[in-house]
């Protein structure tokens, strides 16, 4: 019996490694240079599978993956109902949010949004009575207002900078994001000798991070 677990490159990756090391756990390659998409661990028992960001939760929920690394955000596009959620990671922070021109005008009648988070937009506006139409975009959102394609976008914001850049800046907050360690729900069971140990680990390096960052800010 061993361990899979799904992580993205980029930033879940960056902020992942430092808490697996805090873990014992060491890749023996690195990932951002290697193509390969499989890489060993320091652990006997415990790989690791790169895939795109929004595919973690397919591959976990569908035991693809014993466990994944997965931004809230992702989670709630995806709907997380499939996968246990049992630590967060506080990682890859940001904010989803509404987004516009700074100088707009807003037509009378419903609102269009682009967004890569379509059933998220829906369900958030839905929730507040407001009908919209969604546009469904798979990057670049913040294009979407400039070229008069979208009223505005809804997307993770992080420094700002890019809407700032873009003549954009944020109106609304939907809410506060970070990733999240999941775990298919039939390995939890059959696997809980290597599981219950590497989340009990994780969760400590997660508790030791948190203190030092505010032992840094006082
Ligand atoms: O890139 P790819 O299409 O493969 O997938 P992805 O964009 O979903 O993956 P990745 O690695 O970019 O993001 C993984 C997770 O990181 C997301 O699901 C979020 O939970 C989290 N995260 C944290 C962010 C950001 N911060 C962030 N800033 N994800 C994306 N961004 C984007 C943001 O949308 C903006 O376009 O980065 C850009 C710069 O942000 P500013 O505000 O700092 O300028
Ligand atoms: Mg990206």
């Amino acid at each position: 019996m061993s361990l899979t677990l799904a992580l993205s490159k980029g930033r879940i990756l960056q902020d992942t490694l430092p808490l697996l090391s805090m873990a014992g756990i060491e890749l023996l390659e690195d990932p951002e240079t290697t193509r390969k998409l499989i890489v060993q661990t320091s652990h006997p028992e415990i790989r690791i599978v790169m895939v795109r960001a929004t595919d973690v939760p397919a591959y976990v929920e569908n035991g693809a993956a014993d466990l994944g690394v997965a931004g809230k955000d992702v989670l709630m596009e995806h709907g997380a109902e499939g996968v246990y959620e049992p630590l967060d990671l506080q990682i890859a922070r940001c904010k989803l949010m509404v987004a516009g021109k700074i100088v707009e005008q807003l037509p009378p009648g419903r609102l269009r949004i682009a967004t890569k988070f379509v059933r998220l937009t829906q369900a958030w506006y839905a929730a507040r009575g407001e009908q919209v139409d969604v546009i469904k975009l798979y990057g670049s959102m913040e294009l979407a207002p400039l070229m008069g394609l979208a009223d505005r976008i809804v997307d993770v914001v992080d420094t700002g900078k890019t809407l700032l850049e873009n003549g954009l800046e944020p109106k609304e907050l939907i809410c506060s994001i970070s990733s999240r360690l999941i775990v298919n729900k039939a390995s939890l069971r059959r696997q809980h000798r290597l599981i219950k140990p590497l989340t009990e680990k994780l969760a400590e390096a997660v508790r030791y991070k948190m203190s030092a960052a505010e032992a840094y800010v006082s």
